[in-house]
This record gives structure tokens, sequence and C-alpha cells, in this order.
């Protein structure tokens, strides 16, 4: 018999000997480690009967919950591809992932059901609400059928995290159990976990950091999670004191200093405060050091590859800098001029590929198997990396990727419009605010609101312009490009 190298396997031999320790502490009910697999095994079977099998699609749009959590690591017992959306995402764009990743069953919100019956087969949609609801989790609770741990390879895809690309649409990433596995046990020995390690978990589930660092490392580690809907800085400062780990995006560190209970005390218990997802502004970091005596462990990472580097836990922390690379990840420089270049990484984090998409996974990589991450960095003679721009046109808002292309194609789309750039500048919130700037048709009289009303059912709140200016033109260079660092400079003070 072959091995099992399932991720969910090596979770069960690190867990089964914890027992009762409390595993999930959430708003709406509590699991211990011992309720895992029982769990997942009903949950498994409920999947089953649905039709799932091994490496079936399971797409994913619910509320955070106790009971996701317990979804996800069902579909790794199962050997089906979790699929995980955000819960921000419309009917328009939801129906894309459903099309692209072809799923056997769709777990909803119960509030969506109506939308995602329109979009799928009846028989293919269930429900799963945030406080133990929905017809998924009535029929885990009355089923007495448990079904076995399916048999997997390190190379059988885990998950599929779908991101934006600077051309085109969403891709769907494939991240192995290998991937995933390979990333934890690199993450729980770098940053010294131990089992006392308490994590209070504020992130979403439907990306890499909260789904696979946070979660992953306290599993691995067999912790217990303190686990909350969402950042909200009052409930944050309240169970700090009984937390030894967070993790989170700058503009969550950001909003903690803005409110003046976070203290010294507050954090008496913290081991570590983890930063990621988006650039941690210097400042961000001096301000926390000062108010709490804690340096912020800056780490880098994307969809397609997880965690690539980290600041050392016991060594320097540098503002500023993302660290190094993970043992196991090869890290160098492409087209490399005045010691930067666009970042690119090999090791047994890095993704499978796009889903169903070989030749955009092909332009990704260099012909010696290296992926092309598309930030630009510089290195250090310690080999310590900062990351200094993109080299693709992106902006991370509060964490979360809005791709320029995406937006400005619907706005482009709208009657009256001639044509339209979207960029990224300073936000003191977000990090950076969705901009645009439209050019509209002769004679045409469309107003900024306008255009905010025609984006609202097409794409999620978050990606929606914060502020949108109308104007005659769009600065061009001599080859027709229009330049968006002109405009960057441009807009660069309108939300201070
Ligand atoms: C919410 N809104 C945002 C936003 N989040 N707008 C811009 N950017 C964001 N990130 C909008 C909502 O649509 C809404 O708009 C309004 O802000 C208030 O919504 P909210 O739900 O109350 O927002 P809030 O809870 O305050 O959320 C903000 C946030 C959240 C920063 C706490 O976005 C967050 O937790 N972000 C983390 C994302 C994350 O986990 N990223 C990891 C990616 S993995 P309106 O118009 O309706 O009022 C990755 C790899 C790696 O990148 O390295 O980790
Ligand atoms: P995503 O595709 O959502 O996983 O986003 C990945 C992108 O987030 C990376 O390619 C980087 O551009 C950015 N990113 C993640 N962590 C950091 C960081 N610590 N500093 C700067 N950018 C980061």
């Amino acid at each position: 018999m072959p091995e099992n190298k399932g991720l969910y396997q090596h979770f069960l031999a690190r867990i089964k000997h914890v027992g009762d320790k409390l595993f999930l502490n959430a708003a709406y009910t509590t699991y211990l480690y011992s309720d895992i697999d029982p769990l997942c095994a009903k949950i498994q079977a409920v999947m089953s009967g649905a039709g799932v099998q091994k490496a079936s699609r399971v797409l994913v749009q619910v509320e955070k919950s106790a009971e996701a959590v317990l979804l996800y690591l069902a579909c790794l017992r199962l050997g089906a591809i979790f699929v995980p959306l955000n819960t921000g995402y419309t009917q328009s764009e939801v129906a894309y992932f459903f099309e692209n990743s072809e799923p056997d069953l769709c777990v909803c919100d119960p509030a969506k059901k109506n939308m995602f019956n329109a979009i799928a087969d009846k028989k293919q949609v269930m429900t799963l609400g945030k406080n133990q609801d929905g017809d998924f989790w009535d029929q885990v609770q009355s089923i007495n059928r448990e079904v076995d741990i399916a048999l997997i390879s390190g190379n059988d895809v885990a998950a599929i995290l779908y991101t934006s690309g600077t051309t085109g649409r969403s891709k769907g990433a494939m991240l192995s159990h290998e991937n995933l596995k390979s990333n934890v046990e690199v993450l729980s020995t770098l940053w010294q976990w131990t089992e006392d390690d308490v994590l209070l978990h504020t992130l979403p589930i439907f990306h890499v950091h909260g789904l696979f660092v946070a979660l992953h490392c306290a599993l691995w580690t067999t912790n217990t999670v303190i686990f909350h809907e969402k950042f909200n800085v009052k409930d944050v400062v309240a169970d700090l004191p009984r937390s030894t780990v967070l993790m989170g995006v700058p503009t969550h560190y950001v909003r903690l200093l803005d409110d003046e209970g976070f203290t010294q005390e507050t954090c008496k218990n913290m081991r570590l405060f983890l930063s990621g997802s988006a650039p941690l502004l210097s400042e961000t970091f001096k301000q926390f050091e000062e108010r709490t005596g804690h340096k912020i462990l800056e780490r880098y990472g994307m969809t397609e590859a997880g965690m690539i580097t980290s600041n050392p836990y016991a060594g320097d922390r540098v503002a500023g800098t993302v660290g190094f690379p993970l043992p196991g990840v090869e890290a160098r420089l492409g087209n490399e001029q005045d010691g930067k270049g666009v970042l690119e990484i090999k090791g047994p984090n890095v993704f499978k590929g796009y889903w169903r998409m070989p030749e955009k996974t092909a332009e990704e990589f260099t012909s010696d198997g290296y992926f092309i991450t598309g930030d630009i960095s510089s290195m250090d003679a310690d080999g310590r990396i900062s990351i200094v721009g993109r080299a693709k046109d992106l902006i991370i808002s509060g964490g979360l990727n809005v791709y320029p292309k995406e937006i400005e194609s619907l706005i482009d789309e709208i009657e009256g419009v001639n044509e339209s750039a979207v960029i990224g500048v300073p936000h003191p919130d977000f990090g950076e605010g969705v901009t645009a700037i439209i050019v509209l048709d002769e004679n045409v009289t469309l107003c900024e609101i306008d255009i905010s009303i025609s984006l609202k059912d097409k794409i999620a709140a978050f990606k929606q312009p914060k502020k949108i200016f109308i104007v005659s033109s769009l600065p061009r260079n001599t080859m027709g490009k229009v330049q968006k660092n002109q405009l960057r400079k441009q807009y660069a003070d309108i939300y201070k």
C-alpha cells in the first residue's frame, strides 16, 4: 500500500495525541482537536453523497465560520479540490469561477442560494451559514455514515485559488498537497511555533494568508485558535491578552495603532506579530515598536507559491525588507539592472500551474523552471530581499489584489466612456486606494456616480474605485501608451 501523502493525513498524525485540546474557539461554537476527524468523516460522507469524488472541485462562497474550516479539511480528507471564493464576489464574477472550475458541488451562504441556483444546477448547490445553519450542515448532523480517508499523492491538487491577471480573466492557481505541506513545515519551525501558542485569527479564509499560512501553522503545531469572524479593532484588543500570535495585513496594524486602547499591556502575552500580503510601511513598523515593544515580522508571499521569504525570527527584522528566501526556496533577480530585477523563485512551494491554462502557466516560468513573481526586488550582499516595485499592473488594497485591467475593461464598456486608467495611490487605511481616471466621448455628460452605479453589480465592492475623476485626456508617451506613473504622481495626495 503506498504511503498517504495527503495534507490531511499529515495533520492527523500530528493532532492525534492532543485529544480534547481546544482547536477552534469561534463566535457560535467551539471544536476540540478530537472533534476534527469524526466530523470531517461525516462532511466527507455528505459530499460523497452529493457526487463529489477525488479531484472533483468544490466551489465554496460562505461566510467565515468554524464549520467552513471543517469543510475545507474534509475536502483535503476526500481528495476533492477546494475552491474558495471571496464573499464579496458578485453573481457575474461567481458565474465565471463556476464555469471555469466546473465544480461537482457548490456550497454557498444561505442568503446566496438564489444567486447560485441561477448559475448552477440546483442539485449541485448546498448551503452553509455562519451559525451552524444551512442544508449542508443539517445533513452533516443527521448522517451516520463515515468514509475512509482517501489515498493521496503529494502531487494531487488540494486547492485552486483564483488570482486575477494583468490581462484576461482570473486564473486558478493549483496548489498541491505537497506545496502546502512543505510551506507549513518550514514556517512552523522558522517562526518557532510551540504547542502553547494561541493564534488570534481575524483574516478571511478564502486566501493563502488566512486559510493556509495561519490555519495550517496552528493545526501543524496543535494550537488553539481564537477565531474572529472578521478583523474588528475592539475585538482584537479584547482578545490579544489571551493570544500569543497574530497574523495581519498592514491595514490591520494601521487600524490597531489608531486605537488608544491598544497598548503594551494589551500585548503582554504576545510572542509574535506577523505582517504580509502588502508592503508594511517603515513608519508603521516603527510606530508599532514604539507603542508595544514588538517588532512586526514581515514576510512575503503570493497565491502561486504560498510563503516565499521571511524576516528572521531571532535575527534582525528590518523595516522595508521581506527578509530571506525560506529554506528550500531558491530566489534570484531576473533581468537585473542597477541592483533591481524581477524576483524569480523555485521550490517545493511553487504551484502546479493554472487550472486548464497551460499557455498562461508557461508564460510565468523561465526556461529553467523559475516562477516569475512580477515583483521588482533588490537583494543585499547577505541575500536579504526588499520588494521595491511591481512589474505587473496591480493594486493591493487592504491586502486584496485589484487588477486595473479588469476595472478598466468594465468602465470602457459603459456607454459614453471613451477610455480609462485605473491606478493605485497612497491611502492611509488601505495602503493603496483604487482610483479611476476617465475620458468620456464627446458631448457626453456622465458623472462619477453614474460610473459607480454601472460597476456596482459587476465587481466586488473592494474593487470599486474609491474615487473617480473625469478628465479631458490621459497623458501618453510618444508610443501612445498611457503614462500611469504620471497619473500616480498627479493624484498622489487625494486620500491624504
Ligand atoms: C473592504 N472594503 C475594502 C476592502 N475591504 N475596500 C478596499 N480594500 C479592501 N481590502 C470595503 C467594503 O467593500 C465596504 O465598502 C467597506 O470597505 C467596508 O467594508 P467592511 O467589510 O466593513 O471592511 P472591513 O471589515 O473594514 O475590511 C477591511 C479589511 C479586510 C482590511 C479588514 O479587507 C481584510 O481583512 N483584508 C485582508 C485581506 C487578506 O486576507 N489578504 C490576503 C491575501 S493572500 P462599501 O462601499 O460597501 O462601504 C496574499 C498572499 C500573501 O496576498 O502574501 O499573504
Ligand atoms: P496574491 O496574488 O493575492 O497572493 O498577492 C501576492 C502579491 O502581494 C505579491 O506578488 C506581492 O506583490 C504582494 N505582497 C505580498 N506580501 C508582500 C509584502 N510583504 N511586501 C510587499 N508586497 C507583498
